[in-house]
């Protein structure tokens, strides 16, 4: 056991141990590798966590097939570019955001905790899809799957109601999350998650936001928007891809024209020799060279095995 483990580590450590449903034991679990310092020493002890929690999955997903359910725990599959998850309070307007975003059709309504189960949608974003969660509202007895959640989506998206105390809700928010080892900026312990800050009911306003931009514009992407009247909704949209650090690739055959219409997805920083072990196994073995056409100065130029490949790169691999 690695000596220098912050104290909540022990703290969550207990709460898991004490925990008897599988799904609670996997919040914990993964709200211990989140605790972790991340460096060499604590590498064996991430591996047995992950090791843990991938076989309660399993048993879960057993459990599932032979009874037909999985009881209330909920997780939502991965699909498209990214995951993002709306994060908020009761009547912000997450399930409006959804609707404007997607081809959801998510329950709208003037009273609280209509949604009550996560719902999904696809989100276009120039050629690729992006999947968008809605989820229950977060108050003092949200479920701890829903932390859950929050924890492995790629993105939050916090959704402040702009009809409200914007400055105080956020505050609420941001301790909810915290009490759960969820931390929006560099933090001692944990990892930052990734966030947006959504003023919604910009059309409303009612009270002063400008002081809650001004105060956070620094540490947060912030962006008032309105499901109303879709102010704000197209910077919305590349707030998020920006945010989701993902590149698009397009692969052109020798002898070709190039056609950007169905890019392949890369994390931002990949280089060249993954991309193409990513799009073929064999290619990382069998690559001779490739070469790359982008709108920043290469028109068919060779690249290194190393080259490091960005949004909107197209490649024509040798093998
Ligand atoms: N004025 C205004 N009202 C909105 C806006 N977005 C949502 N609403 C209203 O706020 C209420 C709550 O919306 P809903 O999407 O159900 O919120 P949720 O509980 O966070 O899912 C509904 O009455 C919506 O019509 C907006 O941009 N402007
Ligand atoms: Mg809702």
């Amino acid at each position: 056991m690695p000596a220098n483990l912050p104290p909540q580590y022990f703290e969550v450590e207990k709460k898991y141990r004490e925990a008897k449903a599988p799904q609670e034991k996997i919040v914990y679990l993964q709200e211990l590798l989140s605790i972790i310092p991340k460096h060499k020493g604590t590498e064996k002890l991430q591996a047995e966590l992950k090791t843990k929690i991938s076989k309660l999955k399993d048993a879960m997903t057993k459990q599932r097939k032979s009874k037909g359910s999985g009881g209330s725990w909920y997780q939502v599959e991965k699909q498209g570019a990214g995951q993002i998850i709306l994060v908020g309070f009761p009547n912000s307007g997450k399930s409006s955001l959804l609707n404007t975003l997607t081809n959801a059709h998510a329950d709208v309504a003037l009273y609280p905790f209509t949604t009550t189960l996560p719902q999904v949608g696809m989100m276009d974003f120039e050629n690729i899809k992006i999947q968008i969660v809605d989820t229950p509202p977060l108050h003092d007895d949200a479920p701890a799957w829903l932390f859950g959640l929050y924890r492995n989506g790629d993105l939050l998206v916090i959704v402040l109601d702009c009809t409200r105390d914007v400055t105080h809700d956020f505050n609420v928010i941001q301790n909810a999350l915290n009490q759960k080892n969820i931390f929006l900026t560099p933090h001692e312990f944990g990892d930052v998650k990734d966030s947006v800050i959504v003023l919604n009911k910009i059309d409303a306003q009612k009270t002063k936001v400008d002081t809650f931009i001004k105060a956070h514009c620094d540490e947060f992407t912030i962006i008032p928007v309105s499901t109303t009247n879709n102010d704000g909704l197209k910077i919305l949209k590349t707030q998020i891809f920006n945010k989701l650090n993902i590149i698009r690739v397009y692969t052109k055959k020798i002898g070709q024209p190039i056609a950007k219409d169905d890019p392949v997805v890369l994390k931002k920083g990949t280089v060249l020799i993954d991309a193409a072990e990513y799009i073929h196994k064999d290619f990382r073995k069998n690559l001779k060279f490739a070469r790359l056409w982008n709108e920043t100065g290469y028109s068919g130029q060779r690249v290194e095995k190393t080259h490091i490949l960005a949004d909107g790169d197209v490649i024509e691999f040798h093998v």
